[in-house]
């Protein structure tokens, strides 16, 4: 699955979420525990299939604008 993250009229960044399929929820942060480590212990414990997906800090300059208030963790499932 490629989520397309339009940056600017120019500049469109895809976002690659490793998926085997299925319709599994995404968190995404940082490849760091921070604000998110807690919350992927929380989703360990419940046994939530969802997908860690990681976003390298060189990729965030160009993902933070395509984030809701342009931070993280964020969750999407079913597409929101
Ligand atoms: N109010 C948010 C704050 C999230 C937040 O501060 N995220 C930081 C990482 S821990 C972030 O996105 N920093 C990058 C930036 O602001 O450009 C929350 O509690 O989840």
């Amino acid at each position: 699955m490629l989520l397309k993250h339009t940056v600017d009229s120019n500049q469109v960044v895809d976002l690659k979420v490793e998926t085997t399929g299925g319709d599994r929820p995404t968190l995404i942060y940082f490849d760091a525990y921070g604000r998110a480590e807690s919350i992927r212990i929380l989703l360990s414990h419940a046994k939530v299939d969802y997908i860690d997906q990681r976003i390298g800090f060189s990729d965030w300059p160009a993902l933070k604008k395509t984030m809701p208030n342009e931070q993280i963790p964020v969750w999407i499932e079913k597409g929101i």
